[in-house]
């Protein structure tokens, strides 16, 4: 399979065949998914295309700030154009059955990530592992395109990128992500705002979420795992949306001993949703995820486990700790 920039004419090419074009990303989009549907679909409107974005849930509160996001949809009406693109999205099934009701099955389908775990799906893959974020790989062929990046397409892309590398900070930031970043800014990005709308407008839940997760993390294997528990009755107290959670995982893992985080999340219908991070490429939590059939990135995983809570809890540290014991 063509992988990378390699695959940007043919990309270029069948876009330029379609006048109607649909945009998806996975189920509970993070900044990632929001940002690089939003920005391509923006950046083809602006090109003369007729353009729809979707997504299973609607755009996180936190996320509700970007421009233009109320063109998002949820899956309600059927789309019979000419191509279909699916955005940070590492398995067909990460984008939820009643969005792939919309779409006929003729209709081609563009796959663009960056998730190590892609295993292809779709006419055409195109997998960046190498790039932080899928933002990054859509600026790059937006400029292959020769496309002009107006201020709120860059600040879609910023948003993107900004998220999937913690704020520029992650090791998978390279000197391109940073170049990007720059590019933005002279697209017009107020950078000192949209962090602040990014980073610094939390409602309280977010953080009545976090105090309550702090009272019960967990160290393990000498302080190098720690993790937390989100019970299904905690959420419905506190009466949290989607990415109210997003970022506790930052904060677990920033302790000095710490080298693998795990969150743990109690879903509706009893499955067990795993997010990990890692501070060494030595001890992934990629494999890790992967054993549980889930998948990622070397430092930043997820799997989805049967419950109980508890169960799924101990099963998921117990191969943790055979991982760190491997010294
Ligand atoms: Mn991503």
């Amino acid at each position: 399979m063509k992988r990378g920039s390699d695959l940007f004419p043919e990309i270029l090419e069948r876009i330029s065949e379609s006048s109607e074009i649909l945009i998806l990303s996975h189920d509970r989009p993070d900044g990632d998914a929001i940002g690089s549907t939003m920005a391509f679909g923006l950046i083809l409107e602006s090109i003369g295309k007729t353009v729809r974005m979707m997504n299973f849930n609607e755009v996180p509160e936190s996320l509700s700030f970007l421009p233009k996001v109320e063109r998002m949809e949820r899956p309600s009406e059927k789309f019979s154009g000419d191509l279909v693109i699916a955005l940070d999205a590492a398995e067909r099934d990460r984008i939820h059955e009643t969005v792939w009701q919309q779409v006929e099955e003729s209709v081609p389908l563009i796959v663009i990530d960056h998730h190590i775990s892609n295993g292809g799906y779709g006419d055409l893959c195109l997998v960046d592992s190498q790039s932080p974020a899928t933002g990054q790989i859509l600026y790059q062929f937006f400029e292959y395109a020769g496309w002009t990046v107006e201020k709120d397409v860059a600040s879609h892309l910023y948003a993107a990128i900004s998220t999937d590398t913690g704020s520029f900070r992650y090791p998978s930031t390279t000197a391109e992500t940073m170049r990007i970043g720059g590019e933005l800014i002279r697209c017009g990005v107020d950078v000192g705002t949209i962090n602040q709308d990014l980073y610094e407008n939390q409602p309280r839940r977010r953080v009545e979420v976090l105090r309550r997760l702090l009272e019960n993390m967990q160290y393990d294997f000498s302080d190098q795992c720690v993790s937390v528990s989100l019970p299904l009755d905690l959420t419905r107290k506190l009466k949290l949306q989607p990415g109210d959670t997003e970022g506790v995982i930052d904060i677990l893992r920033s302790v000095d001993t710490v080298i693998i985080a795990v969150f743990f999340e109690e879903l509706e219908g009893g499955k067990i949703r795993v997010s990990s991070r890692s501070k060494s490429e030595q001890f992934g939590v990629g494999e890790i995820c992967a054993r549980f059939g889930g998948g990622g990135h070397t430092l930043a995983a997820g799997a989805r486990l049967s419950g109980p809570l508890g169960e799924a809890r101990t099963r998921f540290l117990e191969v943790v700790g055979e991982v760190l014991s491997r010294k």
